[in-house]
């Protein structure tokens, strides 16, 4: 503002003063852009009060109005827990505490799987950060909380226009006791396809430095190079190192074979051998039953005696319960969980059934029930904000056919959205039918990210083209085929377990390139220098290295991130029903821009549309008048 006086000043202007030191000083123009976050703001909130959500709604659902209500934490520092134990003893002596400890460990998914699953992944930072301080508090005996990649690096920055690092930042000030988890997808670091090598290693350095600590790597067809790729360079960054086997089919069916208990033994040699830390089985559809659990726990238990076996499981058909207390008396030392009203169905199993039916065992989780009830309560209401995204608005119990679709869970919840969304709550049915068809003809893959998008568009092209299995077998030549099928095709995400269904492979791709082994092999190294200079001349802003590696991982999206930004300010301060929906006219209101910094905003009045089709929108802000004007392009 200064220098925005001076500029206009008449003497200035008209050369009357004597501007050498300006001249001979071109650098004092270096300026940073004017920081108007409250008027950005305000441009926001008249943005979504004239048109609606920035973000795509699912659901025709408002975000309840009632805030959730943190229950009372007492002061000080929280009670110890096992990152004390990390920190002080390194990856290797946290495996054997873990192995050590009496009693069940869980892991809360609350803060990334349960919501991915059930909520579109769409929970903000700011509902997360209002609870840490009660987590930090009261579950001071959990294993981790999973609070981190999979699908919420992506949908942080796309749909909540907020920076993911600075969540992990946040949530670490504010948990320093708990071990923070986060899901990698092996060479696929947190997206959807493989990355070259050194992109996943800079990944993994950057999200230790800010805070993570174990790190689950899975690969999407369990591509053995593409894992001990992602276990490299989590090793490398000094995390602990939690491979993670992807269990699909069935070993307690016996006419299942292609997934059998010697081929889930033979992987979990190999993860040992390369030196994994925790050792887990993520079972992303929930088709581990509890007859399975029993085999194939208490095999590895047998196998592997020292090592930590942590097993994730989803509660699609409601048997996820049973199936994790069959994991903890097989030998399982962790199971995940999520908060009761952010369990079930599609999401993990319900932390206040494993902690009561654990109790008086020697299966205790020493989780105080109390607690949980507490910490449901707050969840029950914070859950009611993200209404316009919640599954349950079309979805109403879990359903045992996941044992024939495999669907995982958070495909499961989009698919039954987008069948809805087309008016058809029966096309459900048919899209699930399609997507055991399309897994046959790809040779019954493991299916989860991103192997499980490549059936499911198979599957989407058949159901929108009529096409059975025999009829896509016979024209496989000459349909055109969706990107991702054709790319899995030609080897760009690995190699699944008995090879390519042939001669599919063959008709389909015909003369286009194969790649030839682990698909990052043969990528060229990242220029993570050339990259920063290039995010600082387009953005002209601070970049940081955490920036970096998010446009090296989601370029586009980190673009129309920073561009939304600096357009609207920092949203990620609003609370969530004032992101998703605006204040109503008359409503007063606080935003935290950060300690110390409140703004008193009161929205005032919605102006006619004017001949520019804008209309004017007025607020107060603390307590002085202003407006802004927006496009109206409802
Ligand atoms: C992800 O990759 O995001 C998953 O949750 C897979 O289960
Ligand atoms: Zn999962």
């Amino acid at each position: 503002p200064f220098l925005q006086n001076v500029l206009s000043n008449d003497q200035f202007l008209y050369g009357t003063v004597d501007t050498q030191f300006i001249d001979e000083n071109p650098d004092l123009f270096n300026l940073k852009p004017v920081q108007n976050r409250a008027q950005k703001l305000l441009h926001y909130l008249g943005h979504v009060m004239v048109n609606g959500p920035t973000t795509p709604i699912p659901v025709k659902a408002k975000p309840s109005s009632i805030d959730p209500v943190v229950p009372a934490v007492p002061l000080g520092d929280p009670p110890k827990g096992f990152r004390d134990v990390l920190l002080k003893e390194g990856p290797e002596g946290f495996a054997k505490a873990v192995r050590a400890h009496q009693g069940l460990l869980l892991m809360d998914t609350t803060f990334r799987d349960a919501h991915q699953s059930l909520l579109a992944t769409r929970v903000r930072t700011h509902d997360l950060k209002k609870i840490s301080p009660f987590v930090a508090q009261n579950f001071n005996k959990l294993f981790s909380i999973e609070n981190w990649g999979g699908a919420t690096f992506d949908v942080a920055m796309r749909f909540l226009y907020e920076c993911p690092w600075k969540r992990l930042q946040e949530l670490r000030s504010l948990i320093p006791n708990v071990p923070f988890q986060m899901l990698l997808r092996g060479a696929n670091a947190v997206g959807y396809t493989n990355y070259p090598d050194n992109a996943v290693y800079k990944f993994c350095e950057v999200a230790k430095e800010n805070g993570m600590d174990i790190f689950r790597v899975f690969d999407s067809l369990n591509y053995l190079p593409n894992m001990l790729l992602g276990m490299e360079a989590v090793g490398a960054a000094g995390g602990v190192v939690e491979a993670a086997i992807s269990y699909t089919g069935d070993i307690s069916d016996p006419m299942r074979q292609k997934y059998s208990l010697d081929y889930y033994l033979k992987l979990a040699d190999e993860l040992v051998k390369a030196g994994t830390h925790i050792l887990s089985i993520k079972d992303m559809a929930g088709l581990l039953k509890p007859e399975a659990s029993r085999v194939l726990i208490s095999s590895l238990r047998d196998r592997f005696p020292d090592m930590p076996i942590h097993v994730h499981t989803h509660d699609t058909a409601g048997a996820g319960v049973a199936a994790m207390l069959a994991c903890a008396e097989a030998g399982a030392d962790i199971v995940d969980v999520a908060v009761d009203p952010m369990a079930g169905m599609t999401s993990q199993p319900s932390m206040g059934a494993i902690v009561a039916c654990t109790k008086g065992t020697k299966y205790n989780t020493g989780i105080s029930l109390e607690k949980v009830f507490d910490y449901s309560e707050y969840w029950e209401v914070a859950r009611g904000l993200y209404a316009p995204f919640d599954c349950t608005a079309t979805m109403k119990s879990g359903n045992a056919d996941v044992y024939e679709n495999e669907i995982p869970g958070g495909q499961y919840t989009n698919l039954h959205f987008q069948a809805h969304s087309m008016g058809l709550g029966h096309k459900f049915k048919e899209v699930k039918k399609a997507y055991v068809e399309a897994n046959k003809l790809l040779g019954d893959l493991i299916k989860v990210t991103p192997s499980s998008k490549i059936v499911g568009d198979l599957a989407q092209f058949m159901v929108q083209n009529s096409l059975t299995r025999a009829e896509v077998e016979e024209r496989a030549d000459e349909l055109s085929f969706p990107l991702s099928v054709v790319e899995f095709l030609q080897g760009h995400v690995g190699i699944p377990h008995g090879g390519f269904p042939e001669p599919f492979r063959s008709k389909v791709l015909k003369s286009l390139p194969r790649v030839e082994g682990r698909p990052g092999a043969s990528l060229p190294a990242m220029d993570f220098e050339a990259l920063e200079k290039q995010l600082r001349e387009t953005h002209r802003d601070d970049i940081t290295t955490e920036d970096v590696m998010s446009a090296a991982m989601y370029p586009k999206v980190f673009q129309e991130f920073k561009e939304f930004t600096t357009t609207f300010g920092p949203v990620d301060c609003l609370n969530t029903r004032l992101f998703l929906d605006g204040p109503s006219v008359a409503e007063e209101f606080e935003v935290e821009l950060e300690r110390g910094k409140t703004l008193h905003i009161k929205a005032l009045a919605l102006g006619d549309l004017n001949k520019a089709g804008q209309r004017e929108v007025f607020f107060e802000l603390n307590g002085q008048l202003r407006s802004v004007l927006v496009r109206d392009t409802v």
